[in-house]
């Protein structure tokens, strides 16, 4: 049962509200990152509450634990519901995130692994499993993991073992939606939906993928 995520990656607001709009009856949750809260400010978080869809704070933290916790508790206040960090900053850093997430009722999920080709020079050899059973001791409710790879999502589920994974890299980065579907919690997916001539054709096409899959 995978949830599609929407990676609103847009900077100009109007259309970022537009898109996830006119996508969001196909949607699960939407995750905003640094490119469109940097262009728009933290207020597009209050603007695009009113779709009814949880909100995911994409800023993979990756700071000391005060640092990390300052920017937790701002992204909570802000009305996200879950917030995404950095591993390899060790356990107090992810800690640190965890607690305020959990403070808010808010969820934490720990980047065990990149998609990118660049990923491998440093997420190999074992670093993600590392990071991912750390992810699991520090009670962090799921992990991100490499649609581009299903073999290392297959080798991170060992670890993680009913702990959600959320999946990026689908479409546009190679990664493929039916295969990556029956092993994850979520499938990130943006300029696949985003950079589409229509959008919201593009998610309801996507959303009929991972409805056949949840009732398969
Ligand atoms: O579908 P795309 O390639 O346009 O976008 C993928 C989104 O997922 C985009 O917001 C990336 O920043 C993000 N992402 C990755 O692509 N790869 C990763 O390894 C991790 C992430 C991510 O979401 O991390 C939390």
């Amino acid at each position: 049962m995978a949830d599609l995520i929407l990676a609103l990656d847009l900077l100009d607001p109007m259309y970022a509200r537009e898109v996830a709009e006119s996508c969001a009856a196909s949607l699960d949750a939407i995750k905003l990152g640094y490119p469109l809260i940097l262009s728009a400010g933290l207020g597009v978080v209050k603007d695009l509450a009113d779709l009814g869809l949880p909100l995911i704070a994409d800023f993979k933290v990756a700071d000391i634990p005060n640092t990390n916790g300052l920017i937790a508790n701002q992204v909570f206040s802000a009305g996200f519901d879950a917030i995404i960090c950095h591993g390899f900053t060790g356990r107090d850093a992810v800690e640190a995130c965890v607690d305020a997430a959990h403070a808010y009722g808010g969820e934490c999920f720990v980047v065990a692994e990149m998609s990118h080709p660049g990923a491998l020079s440093f997420f190999s050899r074992g670093v993600a499993e590392q990071i991912a059973t750390l992810a699991v001791e520090c009670r962090a409710d799921g992990i991100i993991a490499p649609a581009t790879r299903p073999e290392r999502i297959r080798a991170l589920r060992s670890v993680v073992r009913s702990r959600k994974i959320y999946s990026p890299g689908i479409g546009t980065q190679g990664g493929d939606l039916r295969s990556v579907l029956p092993l994850v919690e979520g499938v990130i997916v943006g300029r696949t939906i985003y950079g589409a001539a229509d959008p919201a054709k593009e998610a309801a096409v996507m959303a009929a993928i991972v409805n056949d899959e949840r009732s398969s």
